[in-house]
């Protein structure tokens, strides 16, 4: 048994929250690079000296707190989406710490924890750990902007002092991960734990629409080139036409739109927006990307629009170890018995780029009415440390 401390846990849970809260419940506003994001790595790397472990911050922001030789390594990342919850992401980063420091008192087993940057997508998808795990060239990276046109090359720049060097991964046996699940699934079945069977694969990418910016009172409704108009042909297009190709669990997202210049008295002459699209069936995505491409051509030809399409990025579909998985499922069996369950996660993780380099695990505590990037998002405070006991549980069970 590691001892861990649920009060502990949640006092730091809370503290967490202090940096970027937002004063809309238990939000948070903590996107990566910012400075309450900077102030809570900060903070971090205190509290895992304080624990006794090696800090190390790589040349993207990722920060580990390292125990000496081979060890388990469990985390999950620290910045928030622009309007975010106090859990997601923060949860498995305070369970991580309070393992390790909990195992470090006890003297063992060896426990490591990491905070990966970036894992909200400010510039990519799961930037950090995509570069850690060499999913995603630094060089590319570097080139990403954000939706201000900032490149990750500045914005890495902020936290360029404490950058200690590459954290090498074949120091770890394996990764665990503890997320809130961001979904109603365990919150409507009223279990405590869900035990992670995939993560889900994603495709990302923007778009832009550019036709002619003209005066809004002059300009006849056939002369125009309104890219307004077009960006929601298309929305309405592509959404009959995917419906052919779908499952109940497949899911498409324009979360982002810039128009440009955004005035009442002006038809839009550019559209920017963002396209991003997840399924558990690689096929399935790759044959909804050729449905995007040519639903986005097609309506660009009917509204004399120039098309452009960014970088794509995109993670497979991942299934979680099984070895780490059993041990998850027999200690969610002993802290929660009938009140735990198997599932797939429709939200991405840094697990997915983790599980490119060592055997990886995920376990899910509930989110309430299954709400998550939003500042309602919260857990029962019962769930999350029954969560951290199942951990805990099976970090002890492995070594
Ligand atoms: O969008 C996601 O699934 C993750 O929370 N970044
Ligand atoms: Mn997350
Ligand atoms: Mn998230």
């Amino acid at each position: 048994m590691i001892p861990v401390d649920p009060a502990r846990f949640l006092a730091d849970l809370h503290r967490l929250r202090g940096f970027g809260a937002s004063g809309v419940g238990k939000g948070v506003v903590r996107p990566a690079f910012g400075d309450a994001d900077i102030a809570a790595r900060d903070w971090l790397i205190a509290q895992m000296q304080d624990a006794g472990l090696t800090v190390q911050v790589d040349a993207v922001g990722n920060v580990f707190g390292l125990a000496a030789g081979p060890s388990i390594l469990l985390g999950s990342h620290t910045d928030s989406q622009p309007e975010g919850g106090w859990l997601d992401g923060a949860l498995g980063v305070m369970a991580a710490l309070e393992i390790a420091r909990a195992a470090q008192a006890a003297g063992g087993p060896a426990v490591s924890v990491v905070s990966f940057q970036d894992e909200e997508g400010r510039f990519g998808v799961t930037t950090g750990s995509a570069i850690w795990s060499g999913h995603l060239d630094l060089t590319v990276a570097d080139g990403l902007c954000d939706h201000a046109g900032l490149p990750f090359a500045a914005a890495r720049r902020a936290m360029a002092g404490r950058v200690t060097g590459p954290v090498d991964p074949a120091q770890f046996t394996g990764f665990i991960e503890l997320h809130i699940e961001q979904g109603p699934h365990l919150f409507q079945t009223g279990r405590q734990i869900g035990v992670v069977t995939d993560i889900v694969g994603i495709r990302d990418m923007n778009i832009t629409l550019t036709g002619q910016q003209n005066h809004a009172g002059t300009t006849p409704m056939h002369a125009r080139q309104d890219a307004f108009q077009a960006l929601a042909a298309f929305n309405q297009a592509l959404n009959d036409r995917l419906r052919n190709v779908v499952t109940p669990q497949t899911v498409w997202t324009i979360g982002h739109v810039a128009l440009h210049p955004n005035a009442s008295s002006i038809v839009p002459g550019r559209a920017e927006f963002s396209m991003q699209w997840r399924d558990a069936s690689s096929a399935r995505l790759d044959k909804m990307e050729r449905i995007i491409r040519d639903t986005a051509e097609e309506i660009a030809g009917a509204h004399q629009m120039a098309l452009n399409f960014g970088p794509m990025l995109g993670l497979e579909p991942v299934a979680m170890d099984p070895h780490l998985r059993a041990a998850l499922e027999t200690a969610a069996a002993q802290i929660a018995p009938d009140r735990w369950c198997a599932l797939p996660s429709g939200a991405l993780h840094d697990a997915t780029n983790v599980a490119r380099l060592m055997p990886v695990a995920m376990l899910f505590a509930p989110s309430i009415n299954g709400i998550s990037h939003a500042f309602e998002e919260d857990t029962d405070e019962g769930d999350l440390t029954a969560a951290l006991q199942v951990l805990a549980r099976a970090v002890a069970a492995l070594a």
